[in-house]
């Protein structure tokens, strides 16, 4: 695993900070967002650390692609991938993101507005 002390999702992967995981892979971690802006609002994560979606990207080794499926297999289990639902990786500081730990927001459950704010 590889992991990055004092980040904050790799603490919740490795169970020190709690959340509340609704999916779970060999690979990523799935828990609900802390300040959820929708009915659905959840966060989905690879187990390694990566600081953005574009060295994810990078990593070259499918787990992109795992983290993908992740966020679709959630949006089935929350009961909104028919009506359709938001996949969001806020990639940089000036597009809002704030955890260093690439983390796609599944957002779903209500309608939603493009383009976003
Ligand atoms: P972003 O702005 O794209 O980096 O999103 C970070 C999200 O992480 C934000 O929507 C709030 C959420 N968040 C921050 N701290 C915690 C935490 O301790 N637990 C959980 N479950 N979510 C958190």
């Amino acid at each position: 695993m590889v992991s990055e002390a004092n980040c904050l999702f790799c603490r919740i992967v490795a169970k020190e900070i709690p959340a509340e995981v609704v999916h779970e892979t060999d690979r990523t971690l799935a828990f609900r967002d802390v300040n959820p802006q929708a009915p659905t609002h959840v966060l989905v994560v690879p187990k390694d650390h990566y600081p953005t979606a574009a060295a994810l990207a990078a990593a070259d080794d499918g787990l992109a692609d795992a983290v993908l499926a992740a966020a679709h297999a959630v949006a089935e289990q929350e009961g909104v991938a028919e009506e359709g639902y938001r996949l969001v990786f806020n990639t940089g500081p000036g597009a809002g993101q704030t955890v260093f730990h690439v983390h796609g927001h599944v957002l779903g459950g209500r309608g939603l507005t493009w383009p976003p704010g």
